[in-house]
């Protein structure tokens, strides 16, 4: 039942808004779940799955208009623009707050408003925050069920406390006993608002993913990043891991990647080398605040995993696949003529006949992809062979290493560790990715995503840097390493010179080893490198010269990105860290004196 003020207050106000025909507060119950199925169902958006194949699971399609996180209708409202940065899409919170009345107003006739209470992170840790969603989706409420801890548990824990309201609908009222459409939406009038000042979101319009499972990039990142500089934590688009090594010695790592950098596939890494065990504690989301010992404590702010499906297979991440085999929630992937699954890449071939994602017949000559490329799987972390035994411990896990990584072709080496946390920040604010492929010698065209968080971060990304910087004023803070990898190096034939997957275990094994010390590393102009001979790259088929080109300081090539640097930082302004600004200068400043020498 409804105890908290601010709550019962809210809902009231909701109802009256909205005009639902019904609420109904989420209990978290498998017959609550298995209700919503029956709805969704009913409604023609779902399919159960062939339950000797995939027990407990379904196919959902959603409307071909609703298929992703839509950026371009993402907001931060924050009182002056300047403060959203220009990282982010931003209107006055007046503004937009009469825009959602309006769009709000009726929104739920004909259906019922669900009432989530959720916890992000495990019920009662102190690193964990709870959200309240209202939403008019069946699709949200088991999704929802799968992704953050539902129900009275919450509802106990936070007693007269406060939440973060998180309102959301299809924005598709049932007007006069019309037929309902199977997947209501209305992408012609989104919203997927964040008001950071009152710690609110609401989203209009959409039912898939990131737009409407509000705890998730909304809360966790957007939200939770400016709770987190206002409270002096993290909040991070990082996957945690769990590394122990052939002694038994356990040390977690955090890491961020941009989308595309196979960030999953890390997250539930087979090692290579003998004797050492990956385990996953996160795939996304991390959220760190310091502990009594002034230690970086990580919780997974999550309770299951919202993956790609396209590209998941035995070979890429046969974690994931085993993950999947029951109690799983499918979107937009292709059905097979047993009613089971499949996506581009589960199977060296495809099968003969599918029914693709939008319910047409499917065969290997058809010219589309049979699953979107956004098709996902939504199941319980839990269900993760490799899910650490701590991954719902209410402390969290100790951070010994941070990991940012992006996709560059050249000049950034395999992994170089930051001399400290300013520099390990820098690395973090100059990740890149190249859009376009680089001619041999050249540098393709650079999209930056710093800390892989340039669509998540709830408020101005110089600000962000300054409180990542800030971070180290903590007295006596024992901060975790910070690494800059790139699992992406070509050679001149446009080869990857590295095999990625379960070989960066090796470079794990590097980053572990410094945290232990006893790993060297070489002091070079960029940062601290392992030395030729410092990673176990035996039984890899790599020559020497490959190896010299994965770990080599490509004086030049950063010479040449130091200009593409300042511009990048010119376009935000003067918030910029004086620290990071000096932290370039001094790259630049190293970068020539060792030209000048080798010269
Ligand atoms: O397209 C969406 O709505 C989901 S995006 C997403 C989902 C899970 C994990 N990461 C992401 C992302 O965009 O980083
Ligand atoms: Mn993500």
């Amino acid at each position: 039942m409804v105890k908290n003020n601010k709550l019962a207050a809210w809902l009231d106000e909701m109802k009256s808004l909205c005009k639902p025909d019904e609420v109904v507060v989420c209990t978290g119950s498998t017959e609550e779940y298995d209700q919503m199925w029956e709805l969704l169902i009913a409604a023609g958006a779902a399919k159960r799955l062939n339950p000797e194949k995939r027990p407990n699971s379904y196919l959902v399609r959603s409307d071909p208009a609703d298929v992703a996180r839509v950026e371009s209708r993402t907001f931060i409202c924050t009182r002056q623009e300047i403060n959203a940065g220009p990282n982010n899409n931003w209107m006055a919170p007046d503004e937009m707050k009469e825009t959602l009345n309006g769009l709000f107003k009726g929104c739920m006739h004909g259906r019922k408003m669900y009432v989530i209470p959720f916890s992000m992170g495990p019920i009662g840790s102190p690193i964990a925050h709870i959200g309240i969603q209202i939403t008019d989706s069946p699709y949200v409420v088991t999704s929802m069920h799968i992704m953050t801890r539902v129900g009275q548990a919450v509802l106990d824990e936070l007693g007269d406390g406060d939440f973060v309201p998180c309102v959301h609908s299809v924005g598709k009222p049932i007007i006069d006993d019309e037929a309902d459409v199977p997947w209501p939406c209305n992408p012609d009038n989104l919203y997927v608002a964040h008001f950071p000042g009152d710690r609110e979101i609401w989203s209009f319009g959409s039912g898939y993913g990131g737009n409407a499972l509000l705890g998730k990039k909304c809360f966790a990142l957007r939200i939770a990043s400016a709770m987190a500089r206002d409270e002096g934590w993290l909040a991070e688009h990082m996957l945690i891991l769990k590394i122990t090594n052939p002694e038994g010695v356990v040390r977690y790592i955090a890491g961020a990647f941009p989308s595309a950098c196979g960030k999953t596939n890390l997250a539930m890494l087979i090692p290579t080398i003998p004797g050492w065990k990956v385990e996953t504690v996160g795939d996304d989301i991390c959220w760190m605040k310091f502990g009594s010992d002034r230690r970086l404590y990580a919780i997974n702010p999550e309770a299951g995993f919202f993956g790609v499906a396209p590209g998941t297979s035995m070979k890429s991440n046969a974690n994931a696949m085993l993950t999947l085999n029951k109690d799983c929630i499918f979107t937009n992937v292709a059905e097979t003529d047993d009613a089971d699954v499949w996506w581009e890449e589960m199977t060296e071939e495809p099968p003969e006949h599918l029914i693709d994602w939008k319910g047409n017949h499917w065969t290997p000559d058809s010219l589309e992809p049979a699953a979107h490329p956004n098709a996902r799987f939504t199941v319980s972390a839990a269900q993760c062979p490799v899910i650490a035994d701590e991954w719902e411990e209410l402390a969290g896990v100790p951070i010994s290493a941070i990991l940012f990584g992006g996709r560059r072709a050249t000049v950034v080496p395999l992994v170089n560790e930051a001399n400290n946390w300013s520099q390990g920040v820098f690395f973090g604010s100059i990740v890149s990715s190249e859009k376009t492929a680089a001619a041999v010698g050249t540098i393709g065209e650079i999209r930056r995503d710093p800390m892989a968080m340039l669509p998540f971060c709830g408020y101005n990304m110089a600000d962000y840097w300054q409180h990542w910087v800030n971070i180290c004023d903590k007295p006596n803070a024992e901060l975790p390493g910070i690494y800059y990898v790139n699992w992406f190096l070509k050679d001149d034939s446009g080869k990857y010179l590295w095999p990625g997957f379960g070989e960066n275990s090796r470079v794990l094994k590097w980053i572990f080893e410094r945290c232990e010390g006893t790993a060297e590393a070489i002091e070079t102009p960029i940062g601290n490198l392992p030395r030729i001979d410092g990673i176990d790259f035996s039984g890899l088929e790599l020559m020497q010269e490959e190896i010299e080109q994965l770990l080599r300081v490509e004086i030049n090539g950063w010479l040449a990105e130091i200009p593409l640097i300042e511009a990048y930082y010119e376009s935000y302004g003067d918030r910029v860290p004086v620290e990071l600004r000096e932290e370039l200068g001094n790259l630049k400043q190293r970068l020539e004196d060792a030209k000048k020498a080798a010269a």
